[in-house]
């Protein structure tokens, strides 16, 4: 592994913050593509209020000089524009009530008090949170574990992006269906639909990656398989229940002379027809297009609320609702690229070489020529 990064920051507190170790030295950053990643997340059509006052834009605080990075840990931070409404709620010091009047202390405390939840919402972090960590207000679970997290791994995928570029490997997001609508037109006057209802919706998003060389993964060891790997990054965004490689689950309902990809030796290349592999065999890149298909739930906060329970008290009640996007599919597959990006630059860092650009292009252009594609 060349690359590993941490995550820190609640939806609400005043940032998010990230740190990426093992970016080499040598390679120039474009921030306006990052901060381009960054705002295509905030986008599409069913996000909810939130979107609107927030406005994502990295901030780094080390590992960059001059926009080129130096091999240092790339320490970053995004903030949370929401948290000026949030002040007291998610203060980090214990507040001096003592010292302020008795106006001022009951405001503080009005303010502090309504955001406590007390009412489960079903297929939320909620319920497991509370219990493991024994917290009496789910505000605990909902800060961390709430989407907004995503910014922060779309920050750095947008860096690993960036490294990408420099060899054109290029990634991409669609989206296939919404609900159970697959008609792309469709796709917003459905959400609406449900957004009037206060409902919510999921939907399938294919990521295609172009140009990744052949050989990253490896078929030796279980967790060096670049599918695997793909899986375990994308099955960890919020609300992904599914992930598919090529034709995916697909490939159990034919035979195999009717799916498997042909090899043939062309122009002095090997290569393939066709593509159900999705670009990875035996664990390993296989020089066509790596597509990937993950399917997400529809978003678990919504008006029209589930029935749940309180905690403490343990009564019936209606779910806890504040605010929030009603459809992210979108917003998801931005998430999901910035992912796949971590691990295909993760592994071709391990190919290629870990310290700087000049020695990991020579390592690149050698290994091109050897398999004939330059
Ligand atoms: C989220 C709830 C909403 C979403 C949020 C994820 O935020 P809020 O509670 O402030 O209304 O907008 O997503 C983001 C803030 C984001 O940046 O994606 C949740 O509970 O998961």
């Amino acid at each position: 592994m060349a690359l590993r990064f941490l995550t820190a920051g609640e939806s609400h507190g005043e940032c998010l913050n990230g740190i990426i170790e093992g970016i080499p030295y040598g390679y120039e950053l474009d921030f306006d593509f990052i901060n381009s990643e960054l705002s295509a997340r905030q986008s599409g059509v069913g996000r909810g209020g939130r979107m609107k006052i927030e406005k994502d834009k990295i901030k780094i605080t080390s590992g960059v000089r001059h926009s080129i990075t130096t091999a240092s840990p790339i320490a970053f931070q995004i903030q949370n524009k929401d948290f000026q409404n949030w002040i007291y709620p998610m203060s980090i010091t214990k507040i001096d009530f003592e010292n302020l009047d008795e106006t001022t202390r009951e405001e503080i405390n009005e303010k502090i008090s309504e955001k406590i939840i007390k009412k489960l919402r079903p297929a939320h972090a909620d319920l497991a949170g509370v219990i493991k960590y024994n917290f009496e207000d789910i505000r605990y679970v909902l800060e961390r574990s709430s989407a907004r997290e995503t910014a922060t791994r779309v920050a750095v995928g947008a860096i690993c992006q960036n490294i990408l570029k420099y060899y054109d490997i290029e990634f991409s997001s669609e989206i296939l269906s919404i609900g159970a609508c697959d008609k792309k037109e469709d796709f917003e006057k459905y959400i609406k639909e449900y957004q009037e209802q206060g409902d919510s919706l999921g939907g399938v998003i294919k990521i295609t990656i172009k140009n990744v060389p052949v050989g990253l993964g490896s078929f030796v060891h279980w967790d060096k398989r670049l599918d695997g790997m793909l899986a375990q990054s994308l099955m960890s965004i919020p609300a992904i229940k599914s992930v598919e490689v090529g034709l995916g689950k697909e490939y159990s309902m034919v035979s195999g002379f009717n799916s498997h990809d042909e090899i043939y030796y062309e122009n002095e290349k090997y290569c393939h027809k066709t593509n159900n592999s999705g670009g990875i065999e035996g664990g390993m890149s296989n020089g066509e297009d790596i597509v990937l298909t993950v399917a997400m739930k529809p978003i678990p906060t919504m008006k029209k609320a589930l029935n749940s329970v309180e905690i403490i008290t343990h009564k019936n009640t209606s779910a806890h609702f504040e605010r929030a996007d009603n459809c992210a599919v979108e917003a998801a597959g931005v998430v999901a690229r910035n992912m796949a990006a971590i691990v295909i630059l993760d592994n071709f860092l391990d190919k290629f070489g870990k310290d700087c650009k000049n020695d990991i292009d020579k390592a690149f252009r050698a290994y091109k020529k050897r398999i004939n594609e330059i």
